[in-house]
């Protein structure tokens, strides 16, 4: 995972810690003769602008390559240089580690939401049952699959569900939504192709209500912003279900394009949260680094494979550690 944003990392830290000995050389050079040794140890250099400047230049070009988004790319770089111009380093302290503490509080800022939402707690806060979820996204980033699991976990933590085949659009959609359901043991409401999506999601929800049901998850045909129709049709879906939570899913795989995704989807709708799916196929990282600072909406979970275990609450923590660790 993100083996390419580890290597541009490393290689940005590797050069500013070159740049750094060079300093501490001239530094060392200046001490007159007798006073080297014990207050050697004492001298300190600063890490001045132009120690860095060179390798953000190449940083920025790598992390663009590796799909992070242009505007995430210049917050992490006001957030290095803010951490590490001017900081006085100790000769002989371990500059490695300093650099690559910085990266890490940089790249933890970016990551830690506006808002957090703990799903559980706010499925359980409502009042008046049911909790209604709406996901969105292109076609094929992961939807159905990412309610399956959502479904599957929701039951683990002692929640009831329903899911709305309100995929009445593409060919095969319901089946398949079905059968995920059966798999997770999980009732799913009809109609037939061609139906009003909102319709189904609306009976989903009176099914809920009647029975006691705690949760209600809405799946959607996949679509982007040049099919019109599909683009009013989600926001009518919108509009009639009235969701606590409008929920994103992106395929991390996309890259950069899942990121104006999200924009497109959060100009129409407005999304509270996002599922990135396919992490575990993922090697740039880009994707997840940037989406939730590009719309301001929290990354609730992460999809890492094809199992219905395989979906994670998001932690910027796990990130950094899958970024900075060696695996
Ligand atoms: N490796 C991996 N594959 C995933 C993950 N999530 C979804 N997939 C796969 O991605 C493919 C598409 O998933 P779907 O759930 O059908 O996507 P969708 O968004 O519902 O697709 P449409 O309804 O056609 O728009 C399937 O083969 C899934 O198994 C994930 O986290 N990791
Ligand atoms: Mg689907």
């Amino acid at each position: 995972m993100f083996g390419k944003l580890r290597e541009k990392l490393k290689k940005f830290t590797k050069t500013v810690e070159e740049k750094i000995e060079e300093e501490e050389k001239v530094l060392e050079k200046k001490a007159p003769e007798e006073k080297k040794g014990f207050i050697e140890k004492l001298l300190q250099v600063e890490i001045k602008d132009k120690d860095v400047e060179d390798a953000l230049d190449e940083l920025e070009l790598e992390l663009l390559e590796a799909d992070v988004a242009l505007e995430t790319v210049e917050a992490l770089r006001e957030k290095i240089k803010e951490k590490l111009v001017g900081r006085k380093v100790r000769i002989g302290t371990n500059k490695e580690k300093i650099i690559e503490d910085a990266l890490r509080e940089a790249i933890l800022e970016i990551l830690t939401p506006e808002r957090r939402i703990d799903l559980i707690e706010t499925i359980k806060s409502k009042e008046e049952k049911p909790f209604i979820i709406v996901f969105v996204g292109f076609n094929g980033s992961g939807k159905t699959t990412t309610i399956a699991k959502l479904a599957h976990w929701l039951k683990k933590n002692g929640l009831s569900v329903v899911i709305a085949a309100s995929d009445t659009f593409r060919a095969g959609a319901i089946e398949q939504v079905e059968e995920h359901a059966r798999r997770v043991g999980v009732k799913v409401i009809k109609h037939s192709y061609g139906a009003d999506p909102a319709a189904v999601a609306y009976d989903a929800i009176q099914h809920a209500k009647a029975r006691g049901i705690d949760v209600v998850l809405i799946d959607t045909a996949g679509r982007n912003e040049l099919n019109r129709n599909l683009m009013d049709e989600m926001r009518k879906i919108v509009r009639v279900t009235e969701p606590d939570l409008v929920i994103f899913v992106g395929d991390s795989l996309a890259g950069n394009s899942v990121v104006e995704q999200a924009k497109q989807f959060n100009g129409a709708v407005k999304i509270d949260g996002v599922v990135l799916t396919k992490l575990d196929a993922d090697a740039r990282g880009g994707a997840a680094l940037s989406i939730s600072h590009a719309i301001g909406a929290p990354i609730l979970f992460v999809g890492v494979g094809q199992g219905y275990d395989d979906l994670k609450p998001f932690d910027e923590r796990w990130f950094v550690e899958r970024i900075f660790g060696e695996a």
